[in-house]
C-alpha cells in the first residue's frame, strides 16, 4: 500500500480537506460535487493516493462532533471511489468515521492521534482491514504549538511512534498495512521539523515502516521563508509552494514513502526529479 518499492518511487498523497476551517484551504471543498471535482483533478495531475478529512488539525482548532465529521466525509468518499480507483484515505481519529468511510470506500485509515483519542480506534481498523497511518503529535491541537520541547525529537518521536506501532500490530493490523509519520508541526518548533527531516533516515530505519511526510504549506516554512527574507512579515500559507517542494525534494532524498500534499501536480515532477536523484 505504502511502499515505495512496488510503484518504483514514493507515492504522492493528495490532501482533499472537507473542513471549513482547514489552514490552507479551509471550506473551498466543503461541498460534496467541489470535492468530488477537486480529488478527479488531484488524479490527473499524478496522485497516488487521496487523503481525504473532515476535521482541521490545525494548531488551536476544537475538535468536530462525529456526525459532522460524518456529514462531511463519507458522501465525499463514496463519490470518489465511484469515480476513481486510486486507494482513499481518511484523515481522521474517531472509530466511527474510519469505520464508515471504509465501509464507503477508503483503504486507509490516517490518524493524527495514532489511536489515543479513541479507545476503538486501533481494534476498528484491524477489524475493517485497513491500513493504518500512526502520526506523532504533541498532545492535542488545540495545545500542541504551546512551548514544544523533547530530549531529542528524533529520538523522542521515534520511540512514540514504535510504541504506537507496537500497539496497532498487538491490536491485530498487519505489519504490512502499517506507515508512521513524524507529524511535521503537530507540536513542534522549526528547529524540530527541520531536524526531523533532516534525520528521516534514521527514523525510518528505527521504526520498519514505511515513513508519510507532510510538510504541505506547513507554517514552519514561513518562519523560515521569513528569516531568509530578513523581514517581520511571515508568507501565507499559499506563498510556501516553493518551500514545500523543495521539502519534497528534500523527504524524498531522506528516504520519504509517501509525501502529503496540496499542489499534487508539482510535488509528483519533483518526486520523478528527487527519485532520480536519489537513486
Ligand atoms: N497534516 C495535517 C493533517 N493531517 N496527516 C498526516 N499523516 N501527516 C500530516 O502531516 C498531516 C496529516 C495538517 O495539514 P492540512 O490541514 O493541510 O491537512
Amino acid at each position: 500500500m505504502f511502499d515505495r518499492v512496488k510503484i518504483g518511487r514514493p507515492a504522492v498523497m493528495g490532501i482533499l480537506n472537507v473542513t471549513p476551517d482547514s489552514f490552507s484551504d479551509g471550506g473551498r471543498f466543503l461541498d460534496t460535487d467541489v470535492a468530488l471535482h477537486h480529488g478527479l483533478e488531484l488524479v490527473g495531475e499524478g496522485a497516488d493516493l487521496l487523503d481525504l478529512g473532515g476535521e482541521s488539525t490545525r494548531p488551536g482548532a476544537e475538535p468536530v462532533h462525529a456526525g459532522e465529521e460524518l456529514a462531511r466525509v463519507v458522501p465525499a468518499v463514496t463519490e470518489l471511489a465511484a469515480a476513481s480507483s486510486v486507494p482513499l484515505s481518511v484523515d481522521t481519529t474517531k472509530a466511527v468515521v474510519a469505520e464508515a468511510a471504509v465501509e464507503a470506500g477508503a483503504s486507509i485509515v490516517n490518524d493524527v492521534s495514532a489511536g489515543r483519542f479513541d479507545t476503538e480506534m486501533l481494534s476498528t481498523v484491524a477489524d475493517l482491514g485497513a491500513a493504518y497511518v500512526v502520526m506523532h503529535m504533541r498532545g492535542e491541537p488545540r495545545t500542541m504549538q504551546d512551548e514544544p520541547r523533547y530530549d531529542d525529537v528524533v529520538d523522542d518521536v521515534a520511540g512514540f511512534l514504535a510504541e504506537r506501532l507496537d500497539l496497532a500490530r498487538a491490536a491485530g493490523i498487519r505489519s504490512g498495512f502499517l506507515a508512521a509519520d513524524p507529524g511535521i508541526g503537530f507540536g513542534k518548533t522549526t528547529e524540530h521539523n527541520l531536524t526531523l527531516l533532516a534525520r528521516l533516515p534514521e527514523l525510518r530505519a528505527r521504526l520498519g515502516v514505511p515513513i508519510v511526510v507532510g510538510t504541505s504549506r506547513k507554517r514552519f516554512l514561513g518562519a523560515v521563508l521569513r528569516d531568509i527574507a530578513g523581514t517581520s512579515d511571515e508568507p501565507g500559507a499559499l506563498e510556501r509552494e516553493e518551500a514545500t517542494l523543495a521539502t519534497v525534494a528534500w523527504a524524498v532524498d531522506r528516504g520519504a514513502d509517501v509525501v502529503r500534499v496540496h499542489d499534487v501536480a508539482a510535488s509528483a515532477r519533483v518526486v520523478a526529479l528527487a527519485r532520480g536523484a536519489a537513486a
